[in-house]
């Protein structure tokens, strides 16, 4: 049992170190919806900004136990890691969409 649980632990190390250099990890389905697009990371943008424990439950990427701008960090830099070019997340506030209204 006790050797069961160190190589458990021992394949749990394994797993983090080779994750934390490999930023496509980040490049998830966090809208659930079958695919890895822009809109994953247009769906961590939207849970920071709107929490929904249902909704939201694979928007926290790099699984720290929080949706926010790291998250949103990590999926640009998986999304470009595997080859999706979406627009900087730093780029986009709530206000800017003010701006950008064609209605003004
Ligand atoms: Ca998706
Ligand atoms: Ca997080």
């Amino acid at each position: 049992m006790v050797r069961m649980t160190l190589a458990l632990v021992l394949g749990l190390v394994a797993c983090t170190d080779t994750a934390s250099t490999d930023t496509s990890q980040f490049a998830i389905d966090t809208d659930g919806n079958g695919s890895i697009d822009c809109t994953d990371l247009d769906h961590v943008v939207t849970c920071i900004h709107h929490p929904d424990p249902h909704g939201c439950a694979h928007a926290d990427v790099n699984e720290d136990g929080a949706v926010d701008h790291q998250d949103l960090h990590d999926i640009y830099a998986g999304l470009a890691a595997t080859g999706h070019h979406c627009d900087d997340p730093g780029l986009h506030d709530p206000a800017d969409h003010a701006t950008h209204d064609p209605a003004h």
